[in-house]
């Protein structure tokens, strides 16, 4: 009868949404583990050696050649904690000044030129961008912590010692909404049990991976038959009375049979979630 044809369907479309919500969360589970791995390698290659063993050049190729092991990733790069006692010496040694990403022109940073980018401010602590893939050699030289998502990924990192997300915001040279990932690099090894204090202090940068989760969810579901069968949209449901779109395109909630599937991207303070429907009606 019509109530069976209608279980089936349900059943059809939670378990499709199931599956691609657990192969999105797969590959954003495997990169992450990468982008920690390349800050282990900053941590034993560049602080953990004198002379360093990585410089820019050396940073790029390598991040360029293993791209193939995060997939959803725009970019990765490496930004040095300075404070501001060293930020003199830092500019000389690097021949560049660290730039801020806020300008009254947005324009210019959306479209981030760091030449024509103003100098950050006098602040306590900088995190300029040392190195970076190509694909977001843009970075280069802007101080990480003038922008407010970026910022509080940092904070949140470093305390913690874990992988952290930042909410959906616009990626600087993007058109479209992105998640920075964000792991900090430490001088010393730390015991899982030091305290927030204890990690701040043995700080000395960051490494962190921009997601631009249009294009690549959108790459991801490609690869899969059914497109033709069901839309689906990501939402970022931290604020659950506030859902952000970061994928699809939002359609007026109608009765129509509709899934959530979870998505777990491994920072517990995020939420996110997969909606699955039928484009076609019954
Ligand atoms: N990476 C790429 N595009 C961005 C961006 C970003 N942050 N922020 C805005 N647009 C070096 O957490 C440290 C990368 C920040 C890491």
């Amino acid at each position: 009868g019509s109530r069976e044809f209608h279980s089936r369907r349900e059943e059809t479309l939670a378990s499709m949404c199931d599956e691609r919500a657990r192969m999105l969360q797969d590959q954003f589970n495997v990169s992450m583990n990468h982008v920690h791995a390349l800050a282990i390698l900053v941590s034993t290659f560049h602080h953990g050696k004198n002379p360093s063993a990585i410089d820019q050049k050396t940073f790029g190729e390598y991040a360029e050649r293993t791209s193939f092991e995060r997939p959803l990733t725009s970019g990765v790069a490496y930004a040095l904690k300075v404070v501001h006692s060293e930020r003199e010496q830092f500019e000389k040694q690097h021949g560049w000044r660290i730039k801020k990403m806020e300008s009254d022109d947005q324009a210019l940073v959306q479209d981030c030129i760091p030449e024509k980018l103003d100098p950050a401010p006098v602040q306590d602590e900088y995190a300029p961008v040392i190195f970076s893939q190509e694909s977001v050699a843009h970075i280069v030289s802007i101080d990480m912590m003038s922008g407010k998502e970026d910022r509080e990924n940092i904070l949140r990192a470093r305390a913690s010692g874990k992988g952290v997300l930042t909410s959906p915001f616009k990626l600087l040279k993007s058109n479209n909404l992105g998640v920075v990932l964000t792991f900090a690099v430490y001088n010393v090894p730390l015991s899982p049990h030091a305290t927030s204090e204890q990690r701040i202090e043995a700080t000395v940068g960051y490494l962190g991976a921009s997601y631009d989760v249009p294009s690549l969810v959108e790459k991801l579901l490609h690869q899969l038959a059914s497109r033709q069968t069901i839309v689906v949209n990501v939402y970022d449901t931290t604020n659950a009375s506030a859902p952000i779109l970061m994928y699809g395109t939002d359609v007026a909630e109608d009765m129509s049979l509709f899934r959530a599937s979870n998505l777990d991207f491994g920072d517990p303070m995020r939420k996110h979630e997969m909606h699955c429907r039928f484009k076609q009606k019954p």
